[in-house]
């Protein structure tokens, strides 16, 4: 029965590190109203992917109570309190994916330029 025991704490961990993101329930913020535009939200970016025309400039607004960062490869953006905004201009067609600089893999998108 010994072996047991791993996957009981595993399944005591999983359940721990769970509790607190199940008790955070925000919704989504809308999708923007502006062209080329991402609302950023707690833990989602809306859209999650956004398909521009080479030469767009894409602009991400933090429309969520926190903190929030864009994360290229390549690009970082300021950390952003609520309001704040980034902007990239996207000149080669190709897929850019990013992520939150704060909250990491957990928080993705992706903008695609054509
Ligand atoms: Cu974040």
């Amino acid at each position: 029965m010994t072996h047991f025991k791993p996957l009981a704490l595993l399944l005591l961990c999983t359940g721990l590190l769970a509790a607190p993101a199940m008790a955070i329930e925000v919704p989504p913020p809308p999708a923007p109203t502006a062209p080329n535009a991402v609302n950023v939200g707690w833990m989602v970016f809306v859209p999650a992917t956004i398909t521009v025309p080479a030469g767009t400039t894409v602009t991400w607004t933090n429309a969520d109570d926190s903190n929030h960062m864009i994360k290229f490869p390549d690009v970082k953006g300021p950390r952003m309190d609520k309001g704040a905004t980034f902007s990239r201009t996207f000149t080669a067609p190709g897929e850019y994916p990013y992520q939150c600089g704060i909250h990491g893999a957990r928080m993705t998108g992706t903008v695609i330029v054509k």
